[in-house]
């Protein structure tokens, strides 16, 4: 065994994020945190994406800690991974991971949300764009999720980029991957800065067209359905047409090489016991994110 790198492969601590070790998983000198918030309550098709904080951090063990592309190994920063949040109803939810958040990035900590239902992020963005006074938000996601209201819940996963908009420091909303949304959704969809599926497929400019939208401080919520369905098939609303790994590698390269990047959130992984692959795909992107996101490569590719 390689002395030099114990970690990964399957070793390591259960319930922590890639398994690390103490001297590299510890509350005081982490630079990133790692918050699970295992919430479902108002998803409409195919539940379970409480279970998807659990089905990451197990998956995360199994990774390989030396990120080859680059040459980097990003847990030497201290990834802290916090005690989850467990509350019953969506109001106490998000009041809960609004605070806890805010209390990590006045530590100077990089948090790392991982549910979960979509419309935790309103929290961790909330928190970030309330420290930082402005904020772009990048969008990945197959769905709008910009309805006013959905089942009379305004705090559904539905809604949560509306709530999002609401918010007076988000200056803009940059959305990726986009193929399905109402009608309804369209009076509060902002064109210039939607990139919808269908046109990034025939687009080869698309990424650059991204980066010349984003400005300010840059917050990404990562809704796990943005991939294609045969990649990303556990996920409560499943949706063919999606990205491949590739494109939302070079998207995340791209803006960790040119922006500063102040917060993440990954959600709606609804795991299935049956392929774990999906579970895997979540917490690698986490890591490939990380990777990026403290050691960014200089030349673009
Ligand atoms: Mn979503």
């Amino acid at each position: 065994m390689d002395t030099q790198h114990p970690i990964g492969q399957g070793h390591g601590i259960q319930g922590r994020f890639a398994g690390l070790p103490d001297k590299f998983a510890h509350k005081s000198s982490a630079k990133i945190v790692i918050l699970p918030v295992p919430f479902d309550k108002t998803s409409t098709y195919q539940k379970g994406s409480d279970n998807g904080p659990e089905a990451i951090i197990e998956a995360s063990r199994n990774l390989e800690l030396y990120d080859i592309e680059t040459g980097s190994e990003v847990y030497r920063k201290g990834i802290y991974t916090d005690d989850a949040i467990l509350e019953f109803t969506s109001v106490e939810m998000l009041e809960s991971t609004y605070r806890r958040i805010k209390n990590w990035i006045v530590q100077d900590k990089f948090v790392v949300t991982i549910g979960g239902e979509h419309s935790i992020s309103y929290a961790a963005i909330r928190a970030h764009a309330e420290h930082y006074g402005l904020l772009t938000v990048v969008q990945f996601d197959a769905h709008a999720d910009l309805q006013t209201s959905y089942e009379n819940n305004p705090w559904s996963h539905a809604c949560v980029m509306a709530r999002v908009k609401e918010l007076s420091q988000v200056v803009q909303i940059v959305s990726v991957g986009i193929r399905s949304m109402s009608s309804e959704e369209l009076e509060n969809l902002d064109p210039p800065n939607t990139f919808f599926a269908h046109e990034i497929a025939s687009n080869p400019a698309w990424i650059d067209q991204v980066l010349a939208k984003l400005q300010g401080p840059i917050y990404i919520t990562f809704d796990v359905d943005v991939f294609d369905s045969g990649l990303m098939p556990s996920t409560g609303t499943p949706e063919p047409g999606g990205l491949q790994w590739d494109q939302v590698m070079t998207l995340f390269k791209r803006i960790a090489q040119t922006k500063k990047i102040v917060g993440f959130d990954v959600m709606e992984l609804c795991p299935s016991s049956y392929n774990l692959a999906p579970d895997y795909l979540t917490a690698k992107l986490i890591y490939k994110f990380l990777s990026f996101k403290f050691f960014p490569p200089k030349t673009s590719s």
